[in-house]
């Protein structure tokens, strides 16, 4: 496959977007073999190839923290916060996330499955290729696995590459009230244990907040995680501030996420760690969150910031990338380059990927073709999809 005739964001080298204009891209066997100006393309490639009429090619998208595996939905509780109670007031009147954990517990397999796809196939539309999924509406052994067990059979249904996180330590389910360690020994580690040895879980992650788990309830499953192998992440200062950044990073977690009251002193350690900040700005703005993350303390230490749906039935019930980027630069003053970085580049690093997120030789064609002629424009418009054509390991 050779595209000649675009415009590639490669999102590498130190040009604004590594933009490449009059630029080519030559994927062979699912792997870009080469991109570049097009005057340079070398002898052997020089074959007819097909004309992107000027286009933009970016790295496909990668949403990096998601739940898009869930039963119900939360409508009522929606409406219930426009009367104006706060998501916190609602998750203590026992809704929230527990309310959708007796739907998922109630749901079959493929009734999540048909579910997860249609939230999915929104995502695909706008050039996803791959999508981290997290449990934790299970919040017993079963469903948690019910519910990884449906996150890999997104990855069979659809041409896409799925990471899937377990967050079995997400809430406190109605059966533990009070109980929070009990829960985390009797059933969020053995839910952790039987997931991971039946090979369902690649990551692990936990809610760090007042309304759901203490950075000390959190340790001995980031402990267990070391354990078994598996990389942390943490839901970290989204509603507070209760020391999540600084567990995550003691812990050398992929990412922390939310963080929206972290603090200077928690970007130098996200910094030291190599943990990302994934900005979910589908969250803050549904709970009607006035303290944005500290971005600036992020770019003066060096921390690479992400950016992703939070797809979720209660606090982000959003299912587009697109909207997250123009989000992320309205609310939080992302600069475009920074929001396109934070779905491609470091939504990859996030996810501990190594093989995507960048146009450059040796990595996935996993490429989005876009009806547009600057990058800007794809965090600028709301609502509106210029998607051309979705490229996944070279095919599509
Ligand atoms: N923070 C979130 O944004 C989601 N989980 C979490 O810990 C929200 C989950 C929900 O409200 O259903
Ligand atoms: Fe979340």
């Amino acid at each position: 496959m050779l595209l000649r005739n675009a415009t590639v964001a490669t999102m590498t080298g130190t040009a604004a977007y590594g933009l490449i204009a009059d630029a080519a891209v030559s994927v062979d066997a699912g792997t870009v073999r080469w991109v570049g100006p097009e005057s340079e393309l070398p002898a052997g490639l020089a074959e007819a190839g097909e004309d992107m009429e000027g286009r933009l090619i970016t790295p496909a998208l990668i949403d990096c923290h998601t739940h898009v595996v869930f039963g119900g939905d939360r409508a009522d509780e929606f409406e219930m916060r426009l009367e104006g109670a706060s998501y916190e007031e609602v998750a203590r009147a026992g809704g929230g996330i527990v309310s959708t954990v007796s739907a998922t517990r109630h749901a079959t397999e493929g009734e999540l499955l048909r579910g997860a796809l249609r939230r999915v196939d929104a995502l695909i539309s706008e050039g996803m290729a791959a999508i981290e999924i997290k449990s934790g509406y299970g919040l017993d052994v079963e469903t948690e696995m019910k519910m990884l067990r449906v996150a890999r059979e997104v990855a069979v249904a659809r041409d896409i590459r799925v990471r899937t996180t377990f967050l079995g330590a997400h809430a406190v389910p109605r059966e533990y009230v009070g109980r929070n360690a009990a829960y985390i020994a009797e059933v969020c580690l053995p839910a952790l244990e039987a997931a991971a040895e039946a090979g369902l879980v690649d990551a692990v992650d936990a809610f760090c907040e007042g309304i759901a788990f203490s950075a000390d309830e959190i340790e001995p499953v980031f402990a267990r995680a070391r354990e078994l192998g598996l990389p942390v992440k943490l839901h970290a200062e989204q509603l507070s501030h209760t020391g999540g950044t600084r567990l995550a990073a003691r812990f050398g977690a992929l990412s922390a996420d939310h963080v929206e009251y972290a603090d200077e002193a928690d970007a130098a350690a996200l910094a030291r760690a190599g943990s990302v900040a994934v900005l979910l700005p589908g969250a803050f703005y549904t709970v009607r969150e006035t303290r944005a993350p500290p971005v600036a303390a992020f770019r003066t230490h060096g921390v690479a910031m992400a950016l992703a749906t939070d797809c979720n039935p209660g606090s982000s019930p959003m299912t587009s990338l697109l909207l997250a980027m123009n989000m992320g630069c309205t609310l939080f003053r992302l600069t475009p380059e920074e929001a396109l970085a934070g779905v491609t580049r470091n939504a990859a690093k996030a996810l501990g990927m190594d093989d995507c997120g960048v146009i450059a030789p040796g990595k996935r064609a996993d490429l989005a073709v876009w009806d547009v002629r600057r990058p800007a424009e794809l965090a600028y418009r709301i609502g509106f999809n210029p998607l051309h054509r979705r490229i996944f390991g070279g095919a599509g």
